[in-house]
């Protein structure tokens, strides 16, 4: 890795709808935009750290200060530990600039297997059950393959059985917790094995992320698949949640794990133990999505993704907007991450520009 020129862009990006999940509401996007040299990539580090330690100021901090530095220096990143977030956006934008140079597309680069990949909707909590009913109708209507509710503790078993009496068994339907329910509270142990009987495809992430024990336990006692998100920090921790039973399903989000080249490491290890994957999403503008889909279009991933619209989270997107036909994205096939920013958009949100240079 090398380069002559980093820049550090910060964008205010207001949402298309506010997301509610255990850790709050959200109604903007502080995007940090990572450019290196002709490159791009997105930060996900979201505004506040409520899903892991990191958070976008954070992230901007070690980029400028540790991580970019070393990439001047031709030193390895992972020499600065964790913040995996910030290591995946400079990381991607490296790889989107030599790629760009040699005329070859990301998914060329993954090794994709498919043009299109199916597209899945995450809804966050609502504040009614109507409210949750119109948002599945909805997405059902939009073509998605299959629907996730965020849940927490009193927002779990109630909104699935209304979901399921409404769309049926043959909604392909999931949960996700992020972490909200106490291993050791009788309560939220007894409202996760009610959630077994109603034909999910997998319950996400329902104890912390660093309880592989507490979800290993669960996994014994449920049919059920428990998926991991925030347990999996890299290959290595995937393999040990495996070997644990802890889970046998993965969501692989290349920011979690600090960049594609570690998303590729957790797909081969995941295929090699039979486990299944799909490609979650951060609420990523058109440029991460875009990474998104070509990660999704590796052979492993056989589950449908938080592969979304790019209008589902965004009015005005800095992308061309990725849009769902017949219940699938497009794998982007231009050079890079194969999408091109809209200067005159990613202007109109900018809030601040650092550029940075090779001493
Ligand atoms: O479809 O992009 C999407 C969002 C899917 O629910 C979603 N993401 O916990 O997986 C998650 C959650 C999330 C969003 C986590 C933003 C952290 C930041």
């Amino acid at each position: 890795m090398g380069a002559d020129e980093v820049e550090l862009r910060r964008l205010r990006m207001p949402l298309t709808t506010p997301f509610r999940s255990s850790h709050g509401v959200v109604s903007e996007r502080d995007v940090l935009l990572v450019r290196v040299d002709e490159g791009w990539a997105e930060c996900v580090a979201p505004t506040e750290p409520t899903y892991t330690e990191e958070y976008v100021d954070g992230a901007h901090a070690v980029l400028r200060d540790h991580l970019v530095p070393r990439l001047f220096d031709g030193a390895d990143l992972d020499g600065v530990a964790g913040h995996r977030m910030a290591k995946a956006a400079l990381r991607m934008a490296v790889v989107d600039d030599g790629l760009r140079r040699s005329g070859r597309s990301l998914a060329m680069h993954m090794g994709a297997v498919r043009e299109r990949v199916p597209a899945g909707i995450a809804l966050g909590i609502p504040s009614s059950m109507d409210e949750l009913l119109e948002d599945v109708a909805a997405a059902s209507a939009e073509g998605y393959q299959r629907v996730k509710l965020k849940i927490r503790p009193g927002w779990d078993v109630a909104p699935v059985k209304e979901v399921r009496a409404a769309f049926g068994d043959s909604l392909a339907l999931q949960v996700d917790a992020n972490g909200a329910y106490g291993a050791s509270d009788p309560a939220h142990v007894d409202a996760l094995v009610a959630l077994d009987g109603f034909g999910l495809l997998l319950i996400e992430q329902p104890f912390a992320a660093d309880d592989l024990v507490a979800h290993a336990g669960l996994a014994r006692r449920l049919n059920t698949p428990v998926c991991l998100d925030e347990s999996v920090p890299s290959a290595a921790a995937a393999s040990a949640a495996i070997a644990m039973g802890a889970c046998s399903v993965v969501n692989v989000k290349p920011g979690r794990v600090g960049g594609l080249d570690e998303a590729v490491a957790v797909h081969d290890v995941c295929v090699a133990a039979g486990v299944a994957m799909w490609v979650g999403g951060m609420s990523e503008t058109g440029l991460g999505r875009a990474a998104n889909c070509a990660l999704a279009a590796m052979p492993g991933f056989t589950m449908v993704g938080d592969l979304s619209a790019s209008a589902r989270w965004f009015p005005v997107d800095i992308t061309e907007p990725f849009v769902v036909e017949d219940g699938t994205l497009p794998v982007p096939t231009g050079p890079g991450a194969g999408v091109e920013l809209r200067m005159d958009v990613v202007e109109s949100f900018t809030t601040s520009v650092e550029v940075l240079r090779r001493a």
